[in-house]
């Protein structure tokens, strides 16, 4: 985005033609982003409450720092490190995500980090890991230009994905084909040539039942299989339990269907799959994973321009937060704590004992409330991500901040569902205020400079961490006088063996244009769409038995990808007699998340303008519910009441409700 600055505030803010991701394209919120920056309704100043009974009062924000750094430090010293847990955000710096990291895992030595990736994509993360050797897309946005065939699976990419649905409807124009699998008709699925309606949960035996007549049609890549995977032999006998009309019964799909999506896919010269929560937000999410990997594998649609499996990230830079390894058992440059010599690694590069890092991955976003609740936590540090409104089972996270000893978040706003339990509260600058870089999905780097002064005493949120860590007596790691020279540190994560390289990247040849990893010293090229090629440069090198060259070389122990026979699950909980429906929750094209700066723009509420729950005419019948009918949803957990929108857009026995508003609009809202 390019943003127009006029007396110290954005007045606007357009597109950038020439960045590799939109070309110049903006969707309504990314257009509307400036009045948000200057809305009322930030956080300019720290708070902070003496105690639970008191309430929350504005304080400098060095006073706010200095108790922050001196409350952690107690129960630190108190209780141990594993008493002190972060829970952090896809929408923060890569610098921030990489120094809150460092702080847990190297000085304050626990692994109790997670983020609100775990809710989005660590499904994907770590079926990527089991199948490909790494995380992440192997391909790129470019690949949208060159597919034939596009499948999307559990992803709402008109109303989630705007800019990139654009892209993918303008290759559309040139015929390639769109298959939607999505168990309600969403804006995507207007748009379809196949769309198939399938019953929620049941995509592991559509993908398995799509393979199983791949291999009948004889529309499988034999040679690629032979050349650079390993476990195909599992496969054949495994798949015979997927036969399309046994798929059609799982699935409620009609197997002529099924047959006609497997057809264009074995027709396709090159096709892509897209998913998003629809399969990543399941008991069995990384096996919906390894499914579509295995049908991109056994058709060698991969590592080649306008094929491969592409996991649409949510998050503007959850994919470096992934890459910095923010989850509970990461480490910089795509490592993990369960491995020695990644330990040792990051170790030497931070300056601590051998040892500090501990080997088990720690609390991740759902036990970390349970563990405040036992007490094992006591102090959670909250940033740029509001757990209350938007973590599984709200009356369980509330009840863990309430057990909490300390509670401080770190946020751009003053009225989110989660400050209201915070003990501290710090002012966090928003991305057009302060310098950093964020990474998206296809692994493209871009600078986010610094347009404008954060208001009030708000500020970056890298500043308030390394502040915070130096308080606490760790100013030998975190005594950084810029976003550049962290950034220089992350670029020595390197990872030969995954090829993760940032090496030739910085914020000096940022400010010149974006760049897309793997970026090895002295690159010239911006843009690398491929990885795992095995040249030698950012990876390893990889020689077969016979000396030979192999074209790729996947990061696994043998350069090969893998195969993983996956049975179809039932999802964990079922309807019954007392909870008969089905809910699922999502996105509207218009609102951001909890709406915290969303829910300020008028022109965004004029189109996405209220909640609702979308229930199918026969249910609505047997109910007898009309319209605009306010209704109590219950489920096994908790309860809202939202106004009844009857549609076809819904399967009989499937209600769907948008996620956005929460308490602060309203009681009983909250999803
Ligand atoms: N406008 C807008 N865009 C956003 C965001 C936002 O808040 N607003 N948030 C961003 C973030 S963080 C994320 S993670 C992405 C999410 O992007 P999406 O995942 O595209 O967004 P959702 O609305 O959650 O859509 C999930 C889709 O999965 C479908 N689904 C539900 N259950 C199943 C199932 O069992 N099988 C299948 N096949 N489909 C199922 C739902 O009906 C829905 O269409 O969007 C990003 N973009
Ligand atoms: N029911 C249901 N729940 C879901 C989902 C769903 O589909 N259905 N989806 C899940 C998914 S995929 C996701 S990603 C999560 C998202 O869940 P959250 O991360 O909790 O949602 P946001 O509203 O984006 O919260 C971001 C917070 O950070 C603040 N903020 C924004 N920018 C900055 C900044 O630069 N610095 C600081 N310090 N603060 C900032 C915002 O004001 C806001 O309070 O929700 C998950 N929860
Ligand atoms: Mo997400």
């Amino acid at each position: 985005m390019v943003l127009h600055v006029e007396d110290g505030r954005v007045a606007k803010v357009s597109g950038d033609k020439a960045h590799p991701a939109n070309f110049g394209r903006l969707c309504p919120k990314g257009l509307s982003s400036a009045q948000v920056l200057s809305h009322a309704g930030r956080l300019e100043q720290a708070y902070l409450r003496p105690d639970r009974q008191g309430s929350q009062m504005p304080v400098p924000i060095e006073t706010a720092i200095a108790e922050t750094a001196r409350r952690l430090r107690a129960i630190l010293d108190r209780h141990g490190p594993d008493a002190v847990a972060f829970y952090v955000s896809g929408q923060m710096s890569l610098e921030a995500q990489y120094l809150i990291n460092k702080l847990a895992k190297g000085f304050v030595g626990t692994n109790n980090i997670d983020s609100n990736s775990r809710l989005c994509m660590s499904s994907a993360a770590s079926g990527y890991k089991l199948s490909l050797g790494a995380d992440g897309p192997p391909g790129s946005y470019q690949d949208f230009e060159k597919a034939d065939l596009f499948f999307v699976a559990g992803a709402n990419m008109a109303d989630c994905h705007p800019i990139l649905f654009l892209r993918l409807l303008d290759r559309k124009k040139s015929n390639a084909k769109l298959i939607v699998v999505d168990p309600r008709r969403t804006a995507t699925a207007e748009k379809a040539d196949l769309f198939l309606q399938i019953k929620p949960g049941t995509d592991l035996a559509l993908l398995n039942g799509l393979l199983h007549l791949l291999v009948a049609n004889g529309a499988i890549d034999r040679e690629f299989i032979a050349q650079f995977t390993e476990g195909w032999e599992a496969m054949p006998e495994f798949l015979q339990d997927y036969p399309p009309g046994h798929v059609a019964e799982i699935t409620g799909l009609s197997e002529g269907d099924i047959r006609l999506a497997a057809q264009w896919i074995g027709e396709a010269g090159n096709w892509m799959s897209c998913w998003t929560m629809g399969l990543n937000q399941s008991t069995h999410g990384t096996w919906n994973s390894n499914a579509i990997c295995n049908l991109h594998l056994a058709t060698g649609a991969i590592c080649r321009p306008g094929s491969g499996p592409f996991s649409l990230t949510g998050q503007p830079n959850a994919m470096g937060g992934r890459e910095v390894g923010y989850l509970s058992h990461g480490l910089p440059g795509q490592r993990v704590v369960m491995n020695g010599a990644d330990r040792r690694f990051i170790e030497t590069l931070w300056g601590v004992a051998p040892g500090s890092i501990r080997a088990e991955p720690g609390a991740n976003t759902l036990s970390m409330f349970n563990q405040m609740q036992s007490g094992e936590i006591k102090a959670v540090w909250i940033i740029c991500t509001n757990p209350v409104a938007t973590v599984p089972n709200r009356q369980n996270v509330i009840a863990g901040l309430k057990a909490a000893e300390l509670v401080i978040t770190q946020d751009a706003f003053l009225d989110t569902e989660s400050n209201i339990y915070a003990d501290v509260m710090l002012p966090g600058a928003l991305w057009a205020e302060a310098s950093g870089v964020m990474v998206n999905s296809e692994r493209n780097l871009t600078l986010m400079n610094k347009a404008v002064e954060p208001p009030g005493e708000s500020r970056a949120d890298w500043q308030i961490i390394a502040q915070v860590a130096c308080t606490m007596g760790f100013s030998a790691g975190f005594s950084y006088a810029s976003a550049v020279e962290i950034f220089d540190e992350i670029r020595q994560c390197w990872n030969p063996d995954t090829g993760y390289d940032l090496r030739g990247a910085s914020h000096e040849c940022l400010r010149n244009g974006p760049l897309q990893w793997p970026c090895p010293p002295g690159a010239t090229q911006e843009r690398n769409p491929l990885r795992y090629l095995n040249t030698g440069e950012s990876q390893t090198l990889r020689r077969s038995e016979d000396g030979g060259v192999p074209r790729l070389n996947f990061p696994t122990v043998s350069g090969k990808a893998r195969f993983f026979p996956r049975p179809a699950l039932l999802p964990a909980e079922l309807p019954n007699e007392a909870f008969p429906l089905i809910l699922n929750t999502g996105r509207l094209a218009h609102q951001w998340h909890t709406m915290t700066k969303t829910g300020k723009i008028q022109a965004l509420n004029r189109l996405s303008p209220r909640p609702f729950v979308e229930i199918h005419p026969e249910d609505a019948k047997a109910l007898g519910v009309t319209d605009k009918d306010l209704v109590e949803i219950r489920s096994r957990r908790d309860r809202a009441v939202l106004p009844v929108a009857i549609t076809l857009r819904v399967l009989p026995g499937c209600c769907f409700a948008p996620f956005h508003w929460n308490d602060i609009f309203g009681d009983d809202l909250a999803i």
